[in-house]
Parts: structure tokens; sequence; C-alpha cells
């Protein structure tokens, strides 16, 4: 397959400037008719009218009202060339297509008998011949036909301008988009469904139409995206000056989607999963979900729509940007900072647990990559979240109100445009009159960067020096421009007041950003009266690994006292992961003697499970153990069991040595009265349900019927699946609450999900119990939310299992990536990297991960996308 280089990037040689866009919807045969008029590009560096074009039939082409012969055009794999064009240049293109065999869901697909489009990256091209590249801007307007019937509601992007029947039971609507915009943006839905609406006023006094689709017998679930849609309305104008610049902005749900959500302009394409929500079927992480995807797809109408990507190698310029965009949004709706703290802890997880292994991993690129096979394999957590993290250093560095500056002034500069990350630092570095040169690296560099920090103190001086330096795994890397935020506690746990050699920090400043440019530096704090405790990289102030030699007592101190939550949890992370790689080794090394957990350690959990002046919502979080796979990262060669093993172990530890404060803070947690998912009620919850898996890793009677109880009287989803989910943890026969929870929510596709989910995620699931469940009438590969649920849960959230020693679960992806892959090369191509890490495990596992691949690549028939993943992979 080939290879798109970022360098070999030249300028489109015409520019379009309108579309009209006819179609004739048939499931098994539509007609598109598209009428372009383009011009020279005066920038463009080739001279031939270049369109894409992939699974449709062209009818006719006709240029400037002549039709074009075979001969005068040519194809040759996705491109149609014509030769020798005129400057000015109107192009009338028919062709078909059949949606309803379109099981990639990329172009103009049928999902349950409605339908729906999903054009980015390059998903027009199925639709229609086109320069299908983002720096190609244009008008659209569309004329959708349809049976009335069958597909009642016809949608696109922008305005409906005109609508009526045709006569012989069909009708028709007119949509335009009175922005110019790229063709993956374009949009359309036409089918059977009904509309939660409101006229909301936005801060200019403006009244805008709100709508959210769903299918009938869903509008009991609409009333959260509604609210999150006018949140994120009024928190862009707030935060940022940005108005919805549309008198009608809509949200459709949809069913088969192979992702999150899209941010077609006007007309938002969502996955049911952000979209559908009552207190019954959601869990608070859905709603959650709900809120940041709602905020998200919005946020993009000025960050990704208003100014869009030069090329797909800047992909991370809208979707870091708006990542973090939405991450703010979220950060905001709670409000608190111990709220804004919780929120930031949830990020570095996330980048934790799938960045970091994906950034030391096969599939490996910079924020900005320099090459893709398949640009839908590169929609990955570095360009998403670590794009977040670069879009956050720049707000750390400048300020919040300098932040502000530069998103003005790149707004001032691009808007209409399709530029590159370039333009966006240029913008942050000229507001703020910064040089951000050395910034570019977070773009260009790929990897982890690792900060050592060494410390000394100065007690005749009373200096403190804290030494940093970066290094990382890649030879020929420059050191980057890393903002390192640092605090120090005193003895008796207070927050020292900061004098920095020659740093301008406010007076009696208690958190200062350090600047690592440099290989090596040394930071220099005057008057401190004692030895201080460092809480270095607080908030997480930087991608980075950090290593810094800190002593039991010294992160038993931050645990106790740090004032920057996340360095305090970090404190705790830091504590368990050193006993659990102890207890993994000692599990490894099959040792007789009995593994034990130190009182330092429980007492220092129980403290801080019972200390109520916590945010329920923190202490959860600090009561996590490191992750399976968090674990796996820190280890030379990953020995799953042992991991799972010790985990386990500490689990069970914690459970039974804290069973009474457990108890205790599960009654105290309790949510009475109407359910609500607010942050505070959430965090109750988190912990209250938290407190209940601890205890139920060695049931007893007592804690068992509080779990049955619970999953029998719940009264919101949240609490439901929580008791089950432990319950099925448990190890107790929980067939009957299993049966019972399917049978309640037979009928509503997401909870089946769920269903899927929670057992594939149990360590009792074995690869036959997987097949078993492949079986259950309600499973089906087809449907993308199943197929994770089932599949990648297994995979990716059952190490154990997926890591059985006679490799028959390696055997199973790689049957499946083969089956994925001839339904949907994008839903198998993310199946396919649960093998990304295969090179650290033990000879034996790797032996057979390495032929599971190798069976994957003899294929004949693979897709780029599949193909790109496991060629790297064994690369
Ligand atoms: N921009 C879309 C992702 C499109 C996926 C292409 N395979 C969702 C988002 O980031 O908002
Ligand atoms: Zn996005």
């Amino acid at each position: 397959p080939l290879t798109i280089y970022r360098k070999d990037y030249t300028p489109p040689a015409f520019l379009v400037d309108t579309v009209e866009l006819g179609f004739d919807l048939d499931p098994h045969r539509t007609i598109v008719a598209n009428r372009i008029t383009m011009q020279r590009n005066p920038d463009g560096t080739n001279c031939d009218i270049v369109l894409h074009g992939e699974e449709i039939e062209l009818v006719q082409l006709r240029m400037n009202g002549k039709v074009l012969q075979a001969g005068e055009y040519s194809i040759e794999g996705v491109l149609l060339t014509i030769k020798n064009a005129p400057d000015q240049v109107v192009l009338e293109i028919e062709t078909v297509c059949v949606p309803v065999e379109n099981t990639t869901l990329s172009g103009l697909y049928v999902s349950n008998g409605n339908f729906f489009t999903q054009c980015e990256a390059e998903g027009f091209r199925r639709i229609t011949y086109f320069p299908d590249r983002p720096d190609v801007m244009a008008k659209y307007t569309v004329m959708l036909r349809a049976d009335k019937a069958t597909y009642p509601v016809l949608l696109s992007n922008g305005n409906l301008i005109e609508e009526g029947d045709l006569g012989d039971g069909r009708h028709y609507a007119k949509w335009e988009d009175p922005f110019k915009k790229p063709s993956y943006l374009f949009a359309l839905v036409a089918a059977k469904l009904v509309c939660q609406e409101e006229t909301y006023t936005l801060n200019s006094g403006r009244d805008v139409l709100l709508q959210v689709w769903v299918e009938d017998g869903n509008l009991d679930k609409t009333d959260y995206a509604m609210q999150s849609l006018k949140n994120s309305i009024r928190w862009d104008e707030e935060r940022f000056g940005l108005e919805l610049d549309l008198d009608r902005f809509m949200i459709v749900a949809v069913g088969d989607f192979n992702m999150g959500a899209m941010e077609n302009k006007g007309l938002n394409i969502f996955n049911t999963k952000f979209v559908l929500a009552n207190p019954r079927v959601a869990t608070d992480i859905d709603y959650a979900g709900i809120e940041a995807v709602v905020g998200h797809e919005y946020f993009h109408n000025w960050t990704g729509n208003r100014v869009t990507c030069r090329d797909w190698f800047q992909l991370s310029l809208k979707e870091g940007l708006t990542v973090f965009r939405d991450q703010e949004f979220s950060a905001d709706m709670i409000g608190s900072d111990s709220g804004r703290a919780v929120t930031r802890i949830d990020q570095v997880r996330t980048l934790r647990q799938a960045q970091f292994p994906e950034d030391a991993g096969p599939m490996s690129h910079p924020v900005r990559p320099d090459s893709f096979v398949e640009i839908n394999n590169f929609y990955t957590v570095t360009v998403y979240e670590k794009g977040a993290e670069v879009v956050r250093m720049y707000q750390t560095l400048v300020g919040r109100d300098g932040f502000r500056k530069g998103m003005d002034l790149y707004f001032e500069r691009h808007d209409g445009q399709a530029v590159t990350c370039d333009d966006f630092r240029a913008a942050m570095a000229d507001a703020n009159g910064r040089d951000l040169r050395q910034f570019e690296r977070w773009y260009s560099q790929a990897g982890t960067p690792v900060v050592t920090a060494r410390t000394r103190y100065d007690a005749v001086k009373r200096n403190f020096d804290i030494i940093l330096s970066q290094r990382s795994n890649h030879p020929d890397q420059l050191p980057f421009h890393i903002p390192v935020a640092v605090g120090l506690l005193g003895e008796d746990g207070r927050a020292l007041p900061l004098t920095l050699d020659g740093g301008t920090q406010e007076q009696g400043a208690t958190t200062v950003v350090l600047e690592l440019t440099e290989q090596e530096q040394i930071f220099r704090f005057r008057n401190i009266d004692e030895r201080p405790t460092p809480s270095i990289l607080r908030d997480f102030s930087a991608p980075v690994i950090l290593e810094y030699d800190y002593t039991d007592d010294e992160l038993l101190h931050l645990f106790r006292h740090d004032s920057d939550p996340v360095n305090r949890w970090e404190a705790g992370q830091r504590l368990a992961m050193a006993r659990l790689l102890k207890l993994t080794a000692q599990v490894a090394a099959k040792q007789d003697k009995p593994l034990k957990l130190d009182t330092t350690f429980l007492d220092a959990q129980r403290a801080l499970l019972i200390d109520d002046t916590l945010d329920p919502a923190f202490r959860e979080l600090a009561l996590i153990l490191p992750s399976e796979g968090i674990i796996a990262e820190q280890m030379d060669v990953v020995d799953p069991h042992a991991i799972h093993t010790a985990r386990q172990f500490m689990r069970r530890t914690i459970g039974t040595e804290l069973r009474a404060e457990l108890l205790a803070q599960y009654h105290a947690n309790q949510t009475p009265g109407e359910y609500s998912p607010d942050a505070l009620s959430a965090g109750k919850r988190a912990l209250k349900n938290l407190c209940l898996s601890y205890l139920l890793v060695t049931p007893d009677a007592v804690t068992l019927s509080l779990a049955q109880h619970q999953c029998e009287q719940a009264g919101n989803m949240t609490d439901r699946f929580a008791a089950l989910v432990a319950l099925i943890h448990s190890g107790v026969d929980a067939s009957a609450y299993l049966q019972r929870f399917y049978d309640d929510f037979s009928s509503e596709a997401l909870v089946i999900d769920k269903w899927f989910a929670m057992q594939a995620a149990t360590p009792a699931t074995d690869v036959a119990a997987v097949r078993k469940l492949m079986a259950h009438p309600a499973f089906t590969l087809k449907n993308p939310n199943r197929a994770r649920s089932l599949l990648f849960n297994f995979t990716n959230a059952n190490p154990s299992q997926f890591h059985a020693a006679d490799g028959s679960a390696y055997a199973f992806w790689a049957e499946h990536v083969i089956k994925l892959d001839a339904i949907n090369p994008q839903v198998a191509a993310r199946f396919a990297r649960s093998m990304d890490r295969w090179r650290r495990y033990a000879p034996a596992l790797q032996a057979k991960m390495k032929a599971a691949l190798e069976q994957v690549a003899a294929q004949t028939k693979l897709s780029n996308d599949v193909l790109e993943v496991i060629t790297k992979a064994l690369a």
C-alpha cells in the first residue's frame, strides 16, 4: 500500500466555489448529481483537475456543458484526472452508489433502515467525485429526494430553504449552508426520526433553533444532550467569545457509528451512546461522556469548521485543541477546584493507560504525523489526548488570559481558512510576545519524554535546588520545551512560599512553573528554612514521565498534605505501584513466602478513605489501584498472570483489612432521592461503589446481600451496573442477576452493550465463554458498539484471559480481525491494535502473539487499515 508523506503536500490546482448536490435516495441505488464550479488556484503548482472517487459508479461526466468521453479524462485507483482543463470549469457529475451494501459506515450508508453519512476523513469520495481534501473549501446546496413515508425527515447542513411533495409518494428538501466548508463536513440524514427542539437565545439576543433527533421511543432520553448543548453554547460565548454562527443546530443519533460523533456543519451526527440517557439506562460515566462529546462536537464549529486543517497531518490542530476545549468545558461545568482536579486526574489516567503505551509501541507517531498509509488509523490518543496536552501547555506557559489572546489572534488571522499546527503556534507566540520555536518539537518528535529530578538542600545558605534533566528513547531527538509546575511542602505539610532565583513569580506564590528547555537545568529556591518535600509536575503540567527518587516517607507526606490534588493522587499511585511491582515479582518468582501488604500503606489508604473533608470523587480515584495495563507498562517483561494475581491480592487485602471503614463509607455515601448526574452525587456513587467492589473481592453473607440488594433495588443504572459488576467479579454465581438484567433491558441496545461488556471484562470469562456470548442472538459483529462491547473489552480489559497461556485468545483475535475487516476496516484496525505491545511479553506468549499477527498478515484481502497496523506491529 501507498504511504503518504507530509513533506509531499502541494496546494490544489483548482479551488471549488460552489457545490450543488442532488440525491435520489434509494438504499439499493442512490443517484447523486453533483455540479461543481471551480477555478484554477493561483497558488497551485500542478495543473490538472484531480478528483477522488471510491466504490461509486460513474454514469456521466460533463465539463462546461460538454460530455467528456473516455480518453478526455482518466480513472486510476481513486483518482479521476482531467488534463489541460480551462481556468474556469463547471463539472457535472452523475454517479451511483449502493448504501445498503455499505458496511464500512463511511460515505452514505443505511442504519436501521435510515440513511446517514460519515465523510471524515475521506468518505465524501464514496458519495461523489470531488477534490476530497480539507484545503478545498466551498459553499454547498443540497437537494434531497426520497420516499416520504419511509424517510419523512430529510436533513443536511445549514438552513432548510425549501421543501415539498414530488407526487408519487416522494418528497424533497433543499438545504443551503451559508459557510464555506471542506467536503469532510458534508452530511445528510434521511430517516424516520423524531426530535426534541427548543429555541435558544444567544448572548447577542439572536434566536437559534436547537434540535436533537432520535428514533421514535427515545424521546425520553434526549434531555441531557439538549442541556449539554445549551451549556456548550453558553460556555463558548463566555470563555472564548465564540458565538454559534448558524440559525439552526442539529444533533442526530445513529446506532451504527464508527466513532463517538461527527461535527458536520450544523448537523452533528452522534453515536447513540453519546446522546441517549435517562437514569434507568445510563450511568454517571455515560452522562459525563454525553456532556463531553456534545461539547466537543459543538466546539468544533469554530476549532475545525470555521478554521480547518490544511491537510490530514494537521489533524491535531482541530482535535487536540477541541479536546482541550471540551476538557475545560467539563471542568468549568463542575465549577469547584476539587471537581476540576478530579477531571484532571481522569485525563492523566487516560494518558497513562492509552497514550503512553501507544507512544512506546509500533504505532508511535508525533502529534503531527509525518506519514500514514490510512488516515483513519491516526485518529489516535496521541493526536487527540496528547494533542490536548500540548495545547494545555500553551495555557500553562502564557496563562489563561494569554491563551485567550492567542485564540483571538488565531481566529482573526485564519477564519475561513485551512491552516497548520504552525499557524496556531505562531498565533500563541505573537499574541503573547513569546518565542515558541522550540515548542514545535512537541509536534514533530514522537515518544514520551522522561524528566528526571534531583534535589539538594543547603541548610546554611537556605537554598533548595531542583535539578531537572530530560531524555527520550529516540537518540536523535532535541530537548523539548517543558513546563514543570513545582511546589514545596514543609515538614508540617504547609505549602512553602517560593522565591525562585531569577524568577518572576508573584510574592507568596506556592506553585511556580519551571521552564525546562535544555537537556539539564538547575533551579534554585531561596530562603528555605528546612529541607522541603518537593511536589513536582503539579497538575500534570506536561505529558512526561517524571523520575524522582521519592522515599516512602516523602510520598506518604505528599499523599497526606499536598495542596495540589493531582500530585496528592500521584503520590498514592506511586506508593501502590511500588508495592504492586514487588508483589508481581514475588508471584512471578513462584516463591513460597505468602504475599504481604504493609500496614503503612493500608493505614494511609484508610486515613484517606475516611477523610470526610475530601471530595468523594477524589477519594475514589485515590483508592483505585493502577490498572493491570499500567502496571504492565512498568515492566521490562510483562507477566499478565503475575500482575493479575498481585493486584487481586492487594485488592483482597484492602477489602478485608479496611472492611469496617469500607462498609461505613458504603453507607455514608448513599444518594437517596431523585437521581441527579451532578458531580457531587456521581462522586458519592463512585466512592460507594468502589467500596462495594473492594468488599466483594472476598464476599461474605453481609457484603453479598448488600450487592444483591443494590442490584435488585437500585433506582438508577449507575448503581445497578456497579452492583452487578461487583457480583460477577466476586466469583459467586451471578447468573440469575445477569439474566434479569438482560430481560429488563432487552430492548435497550446501549444497555445490552453493557451486558456484553461487563462479562467480557470479567477475569472468569475465558475465550470459550466469549465465543458462547458471540452465539447469543443479540450479538452481531456488524454493529460497532456491540463488537466493541464484547470483543474489544475482552482483549483490552481482561488481560489475564486474553493472555491465556495456550494462546487460544490470540487465535481468536486473529480470526476476528479478519472477520471484522471484511465488514468494517476502521473497526477491524482498532481491534487489531490490541496486539500492539506484543514484544514486551514473556517469550512463550510472544511467540504465540507473533504467530497470530503473521496469520493475519498472510491474508490476501486485507484492507489498508488493518495492513498498516499489522505491518507496523511486525516491523
Ligand atoms: N472528527 C470526528 C472523527 C472522524 C473519524 C474519522 N474516522 C470526531 C471528532 O473528533 O469529533
Ligand atoms: Zn474532534
